[in-house]
Order: structure tokens, then sequence, then C-alpha cells
């Protein structure tokens, strides 16, 4: 089973997915419903490029009946008006399903995304079950302030739900992306109109199911799957959506601003690419400074907005380094991602122009044509379906392609500099400000870079340590706005300040 890339010719034995798809049409208003012009459009097994499913094709019409359907739940409609710990009760509940149904989800997003089922069904699936709890968790605790006036006056603020939101989920985290916002918007009183990404409509839909099951009332959650230039941009421009929380491509991210701007003045969030910098000292343990660079640009095959793809290792240890990484990265092994002994899977799929797969071959073509060194891999991994090789270049230069723009594959650019300071202006050396990693002992090193880098969220000798309390978001071109956290949970309110005149005096 697998490959390390060693073969060129192969094709992967296909193992059986052990749940069926059961839901593929759009969720409105707590029903299943087929699209109003009746299309579908077909869902890709990146696994072999056959459709899998074909599922209702959203366009602006049915964006309009779900935030019709939203709008009549937040203003009339009891979930914004329940106590808080009422709402919390049911998403509760919510979770509690999601934990019976673990095998069939993680199915449905590796059949959809090619993500490691193993991976899915241990940590993904689980989690967002824990996401919707940890915002349960706040249900209860949404509060203003009393405020201190400087005259006779009696001030406190509400804090409001901030009415219909619209959540655009990208393809590469489709269940752990649908809780980070669906479950602080759920616990601020918000009601919803989620369109998940064309990739990967199919756990989407399911949750919407769910959702409903536990009793979540009816135009509480919609979820419209569709295009992005149709059903996303028609949520974006709605006048009656108050606000859209979005995770995608900082070119999309533009968009979203724009149509923002120029519909209702709706208030945003955008999560947006990255091309996060991993930085390794020389006194670090080079053996899992190694295991960590790899997990972090090959986890997920790549397809991750804060991976560590700029790999910059401090002079002393780089030779050292560089055989050792080359070793480990056999250890990567490329294959169905339904197998247990998989570590990458496709890249994910969608038969109309934007291609994963070509995107990534077509920068490691660039990188070879560039003048970079490849250390190990840059071959697609199989005949059939979107696999390939994790792949590791070095001799770069900053104003390569490679080096500037994100790839979302599994490639790594591996860099070296001489001292900390040269370090943390290489790592700065990008649009992006997402992530950053630094393996180091010592504390000094470790604090002055921490607060050098100018990104959302730095791990020290760690990466992907993400938790439901833990804020995750971007500096500069990878957006504003934060998810997770308490913090994630404010963009979904709004302030209110009630004033009234203290022992009725003229004021
Ligand atoms: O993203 P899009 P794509 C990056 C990554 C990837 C590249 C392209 O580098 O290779 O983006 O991926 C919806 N109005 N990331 O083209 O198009 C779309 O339907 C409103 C990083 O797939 O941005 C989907 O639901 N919505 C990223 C979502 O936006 C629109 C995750 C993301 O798709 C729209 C994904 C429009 N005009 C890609 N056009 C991350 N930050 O993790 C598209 N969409």
């Amino acid at each position: 089973h697998g490959s390390n890339g060693s073969s060129d010719d192969l094709t992967f034995p296909l193992e059986i997915p052990p749940a069926k798809i059961r839901f593929t049409k759009l969720f409105i208003g707590g029903e299943f419903v087929d699209s109003v012009s009746g299309k579908t459009f077909e869902t890709i097994d990146p696994r072999t490029g056959e459709t899998i499913a074909r599922v209702s094709e959203g366009d602006k019409e049915d964006i309009d009946l779900a935030v019709g359907a939203a709008r009549r739940a937040f203003d009339h409609g009891p979930w914004p008006r329940l106590p808080g710990a009422a709402r919390a009760k049911i998403m509760h509940k919510f979770a509690d399903l999601i934990d019976q149904h673990i095998e069939e989800l993680a199915t449905l997003d590796t059949l959809n995304a090619g993500k490691l089922f193993s991976w899915g069904k241990a940590v993904d699936i689980p989690s967002v079950a824990n996401t919707l709890r940890y915002f349960a968790g706040a249900a209860d605790k949404i509060h203003g302030q009393v405020l201190k006036m400087s005259r006779e006056l009696h001030a406190y603020t509400l804090l409001e739900p901030i009415g219909v939101v619209g959540l655009i989920i990208p393809w590469n985290f489709p269940s752990t992306m649908f809780f980070v916002k669906v479950s602080p918007a759920l616990a601020a009183g918000c009601t919803m109109v989620v369109k998940p990404a064309e990739q990967t409509p199919l756990s989407a839909l399911f949750y919407a199911h769910l959702a409903k099951e536990a009793g979540i009332p009816d135009g509480v959650i919609n979820v419209v799957s569709g295009y992005g230039p149709t059903a996303g941009a028609a949520l974006t421009s709605h006048m009656n959506v108050d606000k859209v929380s979005f995770t995608g491509s900082t070119e999309v991210g533009r968009k979203v601003m724009q149509a923002a701007a120029a519909s209702n003045l709706k208030t945003v969030s955008l999560e947006l690419g990255g091309k996060s910098p991993l930085l390794i000292f020389d006194d670090a343990d080079i053996d899992q400074a190694a295991d960590l660079a790899l997990l972090g640009v090959m986890h997920n095959k790549g397809e991750v907005c804060v991976a560590g793809s700029r790999v910059l290792v401090q002079e002393a240890i780089y030779d050292e380094f560089v055989k050792t990484l080359v070793e480990k990265a056999k250890e990567w092994v490329v294959g169905d991602p339904f197998h247990p002994n998989s570590r990458v899977g496709p890249q994910v799929r969608i038969n109309v122009d934007k291609k994963q797969y070509e995107k990534v071959m077509s920068y490691i073509e660039h990188g070879k044509r560039e003048g970079a060194t490849l250390l190990t891999g840059g071959k697609p991994a199989a005949k059939k379906g979107y696999y390939i090789e994790p792949t590791v270049f070095t001799d770069v230069t900053d104003d390569m392609m490679i080096v500037k723009d994100e790839i979302f594959g599994p490639v790594m650019v591996l860099m070296k500099f001489k001292t900390m300071e040269d370090g943390i202006r290489a790592a700065n050396n990008t649009r992006y400000g997402l992530a950053a990693g630094i393996v180091t002992k010592s504390l000094d090193t470790a604090n002055t870079v921490s607060r050098s880098i100018r990104a959302g969220v730095i791990w020290i000798n760690c990466y992907f340590a993400f938790d439901n309390d833990c804020p995750f978001g971007g500096y500069k071109s990878s957006g504003f706005g934060r998810d997770e956290g308490m913090v994630g949970l404010q963009k979904y309110l709004q302030v209110k300040s009630v004033v009234t005149p203290l022992y009725n005096s003229p004021w």
C-alpha cells in the first residue's frame, strides 16, 4: 500500500468507504429542498476523479429564500429570545448527535476532500462537537457592563446578537470551519445562512439534518450549497444579511469586503491565506524539529491556511537538518485516505476552473524552472486521482513564486539564516501573517521572536496546537477578525448603550 514517491505508475487500491451519502439537497427553513432552478452539480472523489453524488446547486434565488427564512427566524422566532441556557442545552444535544455519527461524518469529509479518515474520526469530528460545547458554555454568560457616567445618569450596555449572518466555508476543513463559525453564531443568538465550499457540501448538509434533530428551530441554520461567484456572492451583497464571516483565498476576501461596502455595509471578518514561517534555531533537537517541519506542511496534504510552508533553519545545523528531513519525508506515505497507513491523501477536486492539483503542480514546475533545488518529491504520486509527492525545495531566493505565494499543497521551501535578527527579518518578509512556529530551547529566543513576528498565532516547540479557547486569525493580508476563543464570539454580537437619568432629575 501507498507510496513514498518512488513509483510513477501506481494506482492505489481503493478502500471501501464505511458510510453512504444521505443528504444532497439545500436546507432552507428547516426543510431539505431542491434549488429553485432545479440544477445540481457534481461532487467529486479526489481519489479517483469520479463523481460520487450530485448536489443541489443554489444560486441567488435560493440565497434569497434562505436569507428570508433566517430573517424571519431572527425577527420573530424564539432563538434570539431564548435564555442563553436554553440555547446551550440545544447546542449540547447537537454536539451529542455529532458524537453518535462520527464515522459517517468523517467518511463524508474523506470522500469530498481527500482528508485522512483516521484523523477525521480521531480528531476533526470529535473536536467540532467540542467546539459546539465550548460556545454553548458561553451562551448564558453574554452580558454587558454597568457604565460609570460622568453625570447623573444610569447607563449600561446590552450585547445583542448581530442578526442574520452569512458564513462562507472553505473546503480544506469542511467540518472544523463549519463549527468554528456556526457555534459562536448560535451561542450569540444569531440566525444564519451557511455556504459550504462547492468542493465539500456533504458534511454541511448532514450537520443541517442533525441541527433539526437536536431541536434548533427552523430557519436558524440554513445551508445553501453552490458556487462562490453565484451563491457566495449573492450572500455577501445581500441587503438583509448583517454580517459575513469568510474563510478562503485573499483574492475572494477582497471581493467579499467590496460587496459588503457596496451593499448595506454589513460587517465582515476575513480569514485568508498564509505563507507561515517555521524558525528552527541551532539549539533545537534536529529530529524533533524535522518532524515538526514535516507535520507543519504535509499535514492535510498542505491544504491548511496556517501551513508552515517556509522553513527557516539556522546555519550551524542546516546541513544535518537537511539530511534528517529528507530521510523523514519518506514517512509521509501517500495513499488512499481511507487506508490507515496513509499520511498524505489526494488534493481536493472540483470539475471547474479551480483545480488545486494543477495549481500545486504548476508551482512545483515553477520552482524547478526558477532554479530552486528539489530535495525530494516534485512529481504526481499516482496515475489516477490527485496525489502529489511530499516535496521539498531549497536554494531558493526571496523573489521566487514558490517562496512568496501560498501553494496550498505538500510543498516546503527550506531556507538558511545566520542570526536571530536575520531569521526574524526573513520570517516577516511576506504579505501574509497568519501563523509562525519557533523551535528552540532558549526562552530568550522564544520570547524575543514571538514578539517580533507579525502573525496571529505563534507556536513555540509545537505546530497546529489549536484549542477552542485559543483565538486565531490574521495580520496583514491574512485578513482580520479572530475565530475561536471568547474573542471569536464578539463578532456575532452588537453593543447597545441604554441611558436613563438617575433620581429623575433634570440632566
Ligand atoms: O478559494 P475561494 P479556492 C486559498 C488557497 C487555495 C486558494 C484557492 O491558496 O489554493 O485559496 O482556493 C467561496 N463571493 N485558500 O479558489 O474561491 C467559495 O465558494 C463569495 C485558503 O477554492 O476563496 C468557497 O466557499 N464567496 C483558505 C470559499 O469562498 C465566494 C481556504 C473559499 O473559496 C466567492 C481555501 C465570491 N465571489 C482556499 N468566490 C484558508 N484560509 O484556509 C468564492 N467564494
